[in-house]
């Protein structure tokens, strides 16, 4: 089914368990080809959360700052390609979310693990915020964080579960947002971790 959340987001419940299997796999070729890494912040400290991205563009964090590139500094070769499954249910889920132009050039994808979390943050490093982000949780549930313009307004939880898509966009796109610390726990699927995978338009 279908819930706004507020004016830009739409949860679509469950929209991803039917091809759950098949996304998973196709998470799994990507990480097989760029591994998942820790990245460190321009600050210096290193993100409790593993990520890795597929897609012309991957999102990167070092000491210089935090930008899209279309390479891997891990493997010094392009990010691979989006999987096909993956294109496809960003495209049909933003489609039903109000966004039927969205063609996403960059996914993130994000592996947490017991003790994972991410703090409150803005996603502003793509280019045109006219584009929705399209979020896809798989595995072990965690609850997000959804804040306002601000990082000092106080943020409303949201239980995000296994197969649960959200498109952000309009005035959602740049509120404060993060999760919380994942429990222990065990998905069929993906074991002892939660991936999540965000679909962006970086240029
Ligand atoms: C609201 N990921 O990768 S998904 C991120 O669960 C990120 O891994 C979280 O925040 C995760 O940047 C949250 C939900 C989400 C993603 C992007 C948003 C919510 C958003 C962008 C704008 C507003
Ligand atoms: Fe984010």
């Amino acid at each position: 089914h279908f819930e706004a959340i507020c004016e830009g987001a739409v949860v679509l419940r469950g929209a991803a368990v039917r091809d759950a299997d098949a996304l998973m796999g196709a998470v799994r070729r990507v990480i097989a080809e760029s591994p998942l890494r820790r990245m460190k912040t321009p600050g210096g400290h290193t993100m409790s959360v593993a990520m890795t991205c597929c897609g012309q563009y991957g999102w990167v964090t070092d000491a210089q700052g935090y930008r899209y590139q279309s390479e891997d500094p891990v493997t010094g070769k392009p990010w691979p390609a989006m999987p096909e499954e993956l294109l496809r249910l960003a495209r049909e889920t933003a489609a039903r979310g109000g966004f039927p132009d969205f063609v996403p050039d960059a996914c993130l994808i994000n592996c947490y693990e017991p003790g994972s979390r991410m703090g409150l943050h803005q996603d502003k490093d793509e280019q045109d915020f006219s584009h929705p982000i399209v979020s896809v949780s798989l595995g072990l549930p965690q609850i997000f964080q959804f804040g306002g313009d601000a990082r000092s307004d106080c943020p409303s939880k949201i239980p995000l579960q296994h197969g649960d898509v959200v498109v952000w966009g309009g005035a959602a796109r740049l509120r404060y947002h993060g999760v919380l610390t994942l429990k222990h726990g065990h998905h069929p699927l993906t074991g002892a971790y939660r991936y999540n995978l965000t679909f962006r338009r970086a240029r």
